[in-house]
């Protein structure tokens, strides 16, 4: 099984056999309030009826088109109505089936970029400490989870990274973009210095790192990163694959910060989840580039069977079309002061030594218990499960990220189960 420990899973299961709005049932039929939009990706919520119908019925229509010198008009309505989402000048659409799959077609898009303007010695990609940018060669190049990289080690890409931005000591318990740490965004002038700027092709970063376990970006530093990334030429790449789509209450965690990348990568919360899908936004003048360096035929030599797949381009459709009319990005930056209060509450509970949020997402991190990290976390996901809330661990740090129809009592459910359980574990 995927990032699971196979026979503890096999000696102790949890199965779920049903998803209806913020919960879900249990195999043996109890109800789970899901704090986590699943994997931060059901963001309008489970079952929704108009994907359902419109997934149903694209099945009966067109259940397939190839994605090779042939398509369907969905593909391209859908590419508009994500293009126009995206920040100004983003607007060219490349579609995917996941979050891992839009990582590494972006780094091959800035791979291409720069040899079609004849750069092709801009190789080098720059990710960050406990980045994560899924599980493709690319992705696990550029990422820096450890775990994630070292059995294939000897296969990574040229890549470089740059110091994470977790700084407890500075910045405990701080209430959206922490104060301290723009500066961090300087050490890519340390590694521009050292590997020189024309072997540099792309900077890939999450705007809020979610799975290493919620890094909201200090004040000014992803302006820095923006900064020097345009003064050396090289291309800036968001990762939105758990930001897009309304979790920081906004469309993008780019316009909700005011910084504009060169590309963004999504996935999850553009189909709700309900068929697989991803996306990469392309700046036109990349996209121009690269179709202008080739001087007939085929522009750029990527692409997958299911790239807009009709099921996932009617389900990216019927998404939006709830996020718009819903207005859930709205919703999720009405309640995120709620959201804060509630998850903040928790400061001064036994264990607790950190909470960061923006938007709707929450990181409460817990001291490790000595000889056993991950276990304390490990627990209250565990207890939590049983009494009925779904909650994410990585490392010792829970994290909240629930879809973005909840309702104020269950926000406070959430929290005050979390709460009871930190009393009761050791
Ligand atoms: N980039 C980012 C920023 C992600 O968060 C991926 C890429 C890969 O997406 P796919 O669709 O290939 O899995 C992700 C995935 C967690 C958790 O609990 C997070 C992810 C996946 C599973 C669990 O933090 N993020």
């Amino acid at each position: 099984m995927p990032f699971t420990a196979n026979r503890q899973f096999k000696a102790h299961p949890r199965l779920l056999k049903g998803a209806q709005g913020m919960y879900y049932t249990a195999a043996d039929g109890h109800r789970i309030l899901d704090g986590t939009a699943g994997l931060w990706c059901v963001n309008a919520g489970h079952a929704r009826p108009e994907i359902i119908a419109a997934i149903t019925r694209q099945a009966s229509q067109l259940d397939y088109a190839p994605s090779f010198q042939i398509s369907h008009e969905d593909s391209f309505r859908a590419a508009s109505r994500v293009a126009a989402l995206m920040p100004d000048g983003l607007d060219r659409i490349f579609f995917t089936n996941s979050g891992s799959e839009s990582v590494d077609t972006a780094l091959k898009i800035a791979l291409a970029y720069h040899r079609a303007r004849g750069e092709g010695q801009r190789t080098r990609l720059i990710g960050r400490e406990r980045g994560y940018h899924g599980v493709g060669f690319g992705g696990i190049s550029v990422g820096g989870i450890s775990p994630n990289r070292k059995t294939f080690s000897g296969v990574l890409l040229p890549t470089d990274h740059l110091q994470h931005t977790h700084a407890p000591e500075h910045n405990a318990f701080s209430r959206g973009q922490p104060a301290w740490g723009a500066h961090l965004a300087d050490e890519l002038e340390r590694i521009v210095a050292l590997h020189d700027a024309s072997t540099i092709a792309a900077v890939i970063v999450e705007p809020m790192a979610g799975s290493t376990g919620v890094l909201v970006p200090p004040v000014g530093y992803l302006e820095r990163l923006r900064e020097i990334t345009s003064k050396y030429g090289i291309l800036l790449i968001f990762d939105e694959v758990i930001t897009a789509f309304g979790r920081l209450g906004a469309a993008t965690a780019s316009g909700r910060l005011g910084v504009t990348p060169d590309l963004i990568t999504m996935a999850k919360g553009i189909s709700n989840a309900a068929i697989p899908a991803g996306a990469v936004a392309v700046q036109r003048g990349i996209y121009d580039a690269i179709l202008g360096a080739s001087k007939s035929g085929i522009e750029f030599f990527h692409g997958y069977t299911y790239s807009a797949h009709p099921m996932a381009t009617a389900a990216i459709l019927a998404a939006l079309d709830i996020y718009e009319h819903d207005g859930l990005f709205e919703r999720a930056d009405s309640l995120s002061k709620l959201f804060e209060d509630a998850a903040h509450s928790l400061r001064g509970r036994p264990h607790v030594i950190d909470v960061r949020n923006i938007g709707l997402v929450a990181g409460i991190e817990l001291a490790p218990r000595e000889g056993a990290p991950g276990a304390r976390a490990a627990e209250v996901f565990t207890k939590c499960f049983d009494r009925g809330v779904l909650v994410r661990y990585t490392g010792d740090t829970l994290a909240f990220s629930p879809p973005l129809i909840i309702e104020e009592s269950q926000i406070h459910e959430l929290f005050n189960t979390v709460s009871e359980v930190l009393t009761e574990i050791a």
